[in-house]
């Protein structure tokens, strides 16, 4: 483990080592997004300098495309690689059903296309971030700039009859201007507190003209590593 880490980063550090375990020679691997899964494309880079591990790379940002250039990962698009033997991401938050959050770094469109075209999905991550139910971090949805206000507004109409307990929505910003992802798009941030069926609400939500895709990760994880700060590990899968 690097010296000089916060215990969060122990925890993240020890969640990502232990999800390397799992790549094989010869992988097409989906690299996630995130300081999570930042460690884990480290770990990987690691592996192929000094282990000699042949795999690619399928990076599901430009953030992460660069880092794992950076530490000598072979990089292909999704379209090279056709489909993944396993993708390993972090999340926003996680529930007992593994279902999950994410999106907080705003690269939920891509982190969804590459898990889904994954045989495998593991996400790391850090015991913070276990809930009972989804909905205490804001779901972020993906929409066209184009009329985004009318889609915001379709967003909270649709809230309003849906089981959730919050249903405050903001425009993501980076300083003043629109956050923008890596697609061009913005995202809408829904404050829902909790989530009564996040099923029913990720189908309504993308059945919205304007919504692109929302973070919530439904039936795609398989396993989920949590670390913790003393570099111990638990999978729940
Ligand atoms: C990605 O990075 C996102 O889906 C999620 O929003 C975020 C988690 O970041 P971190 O690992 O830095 O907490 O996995």
């Amino acid at each position: 483990m690097p010296a000089e880490l916060s215990p969060i980063d122990k925890a993240k550090f020890a969640a990502a080592r232990r999800a390397v375990d799992f790549v094989e020679d010869g992988m097409k691997v989906g690299l996630g997004t995130g300081s999570t899964a930042a460690w884990m494309v480290r770990c990987l880079g690691e592996m192929v300098r000094e282990e000699g591990l042949s795999i690619v790379g399928v990076p599901t940002s430009t953030r992460t495309a660069e880092l794992a250039r950076q530490v000598g990962i072979k990089v292909v698009t999704l379209e090279e690689a056709k489909w993944l033997d396993l993708t390993i991401d972090g999340a926003d938050e996680f529930d007992p059903e593994l279902n999950l959050i994410k999106g907080g770094g705003g690269a939920l469109l891509q982190e969804k296309i590459v898990a889904t075209a994954s045989d495998q999905m593991i996400v790391i991550t850090d015991a913070a971030k276990e809930v009972a139910q989804l909905g205490a971090f804001p779901l972020p949805v993906e929409v066209v700039p184009f009329g985004w206000q009318t889609t915001r507004g379709l967003i909270e109409e649709m809230l309003s009859s849906m089981d959730v307990m919050g249903r405050q929505t903001a425009l993501r910003l980076n300083g003043t201007q629109p956050f923008l992802t890596d697609e061009g798009n913005y995202i809408v941030d829904c404050h829902l507190k909790r989530i009564g069926n996040p099923r029913q609400l990720s189908l309504v939500l993308n059945q919205i003209p304007g919504v692109v895709e929302n973070g919530l990760f439904i039936d795609i994880c398989d396993k989920v590593i949590i670390g913790g700060a003393d570099g111990t590990v638990e999978l729940r899968d």
